[in-house]
């Protein structure tokens, strides 16, 4: 699964990526700073299994802290977006690339209005021509490709209604599209019956389209500057407040050992003496972001790209089902983000492909239940597969 950080120039996206994964994206105030995709790693948070049970875990494959899972997610810093980038544009062409295989978008704004839409610093710019013209540009992008294509879909596909779904999809998969994506948002736009689509109908599909395979959730950064705009606009849109630049300072404080703090948490511990520069940073923060908004946003931004609009659950595969560990001795040693609706076998299958192919059932270890191959996981399940020769 990969999580794209999109937006146009300056708006603070390789500062979030930063803090986000803790590597070297560049960081400056000018446009087409990131001019390579940034490709790391980010976290999300989950209570871990080990809090319920009362027991200490000894992850591999995650991280766990003060009781609480951090699971790997790839994330990827893509190169700053402008108007027109589907004619290739700014960085255009790049900035599509980056993104073909990206499950979910967050789209970071300025939500000071401080960045114009060129990426130059301002004042009084209104955030929401940003959330329109990224939604737009990449339904066009998705449109165009449609568009080029449309004459070999059409006629490899103008017999039979299944076939243009799979040729849809063929067409699409460079874009991370499948044929179950491709078939809903040909049954939301009403086209389940005809190959013969006019152009308005193919531009609905590919926004539906777009919807369904690239969702996008939008992170009102630099929040700590001017909450004004984020005020009026929350009642329309589904924002998250977000400081990435609190965040950032956060994460750097933590790693030096200022502070102790956990990603998503609304406070830290201040742990050592600070020059009084460093207090009043912190001060700052305390009072003008997590105070006010819970948290910097930036770990509640990942968490609900990946649960929320991803809708994926946290599975733990273990060997022992009664001490819940490895063939080693591990404690709840790995976490799995798996989509919401996988079944025990779909585990054995992410676990190892052998494993999947000897699949003869599972154990759910906190009922101590067997399962069958159907099983549909719920989040946070412990469970063993049981396989055969
Ligand atoms: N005040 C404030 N400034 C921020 C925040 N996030 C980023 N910035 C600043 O915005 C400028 C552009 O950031 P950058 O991450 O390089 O933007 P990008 O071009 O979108 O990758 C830099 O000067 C950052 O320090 C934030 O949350 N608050
Ligand atoms: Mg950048």
């Amino acid at each position: 699964m990969e999580i794209g950080i999109v937006g146009k120039p300056n708006v603070g996206k390789s500062t979030f990526f930063k803090a986000l994964t803790l590597a070297d994206a560049e960081i400056a105030n000018f446009p087409f700073t990131t001019i390579k995709a940034n490709i790391g790693v980010g976290y999300v948070r989950k209570e871990c299994a080990c809090r319920s049970l009362s027991l200490e875990c000894n992850p591999k494959n995650s991280v766990c802290k003060e009781k609480n899972r951090f699971i790997p997610v790839r994330v990827i810093d893509v190169a700053g977006l402008v108007p027109g980038a589907h004619e290739g544009k700014g960085l255009g062409n790049r900035f599509l690339d980056d993104l073909r295989q990206a499950d979910a978008l967050i789209h970071i704004i300025d939500i000071s209005g401080r960045t114009n839409e060129r990426g130059e610093v301002t004042r009084g710019y209104e955030p929401e021509k940003d959330i329109k013209f990224l939604e737009e540009e990449i339904d066009l992008w998705f449109y165009g490709i449609l568009r080029k294509n449309w004459g070999r879909i059409y006629n490899k596909a103008k017999h039979s209604h299944k076939d243009l779904i799979i040729e849809l999809a063929e067409q699409l998969s460079g874009l991370g599209i499948n044929e179950k994506q491709v078939g809903e948002a040909v049954k939301m736009s009403g086209l389940t019956e005809s190959t013969e689509w006019s152009d308005s109908q193919i531009k609905e599909f590919a926004t539906r389209l777009r919807n369904i395979s690239k969702p996008i959730l939008i992170a009102a950064n630099k929040i700590d500057l001017d909450p004004g705009n984020f005020e009026t606009l929350r009642e329309r849109y589904d924002m998250i407040p977000v400081s990435a630049e609190a965040e950032l300072a956060l994460r750097q404080a933590e790693k030096s050992g200022i502070i102790s703090y956990l990603p998503g948490d609304k406070e830290f511990k201040i742990l050592r003496d600070v020059d009084e520069r460093q207090r009043r940073a912190l001060e700052f923060i305390q009072n003008n972001v997590l105070n006010k908004y819970n948290s910097t946003g930036i770990q509640n931004c990942i968490n609900t790209a990946v649960f929320g609009l991803l809708k994926q659950i946290v599975v733990y595969p273990v060997e022992n089902e009664s001490k819940f560990t490895d063939n080693r001795g591990n404690v709840l040693p790995d976490a799995y983000i798996l989509p919401e609706g996988s079944t025990a076998l779909d585990l054995a299958y992410r676990v190892h492909t052998d494993i999947g192919n000897k699949f003869i059932g599972a154990i759910d270890c906190r009922t101590r239940m067997k399962v069958g191959k159907e099983h549909r996981l719920s989040d946070g399940d412990i469970i063993k597969v049981l396989t055969g020769r």
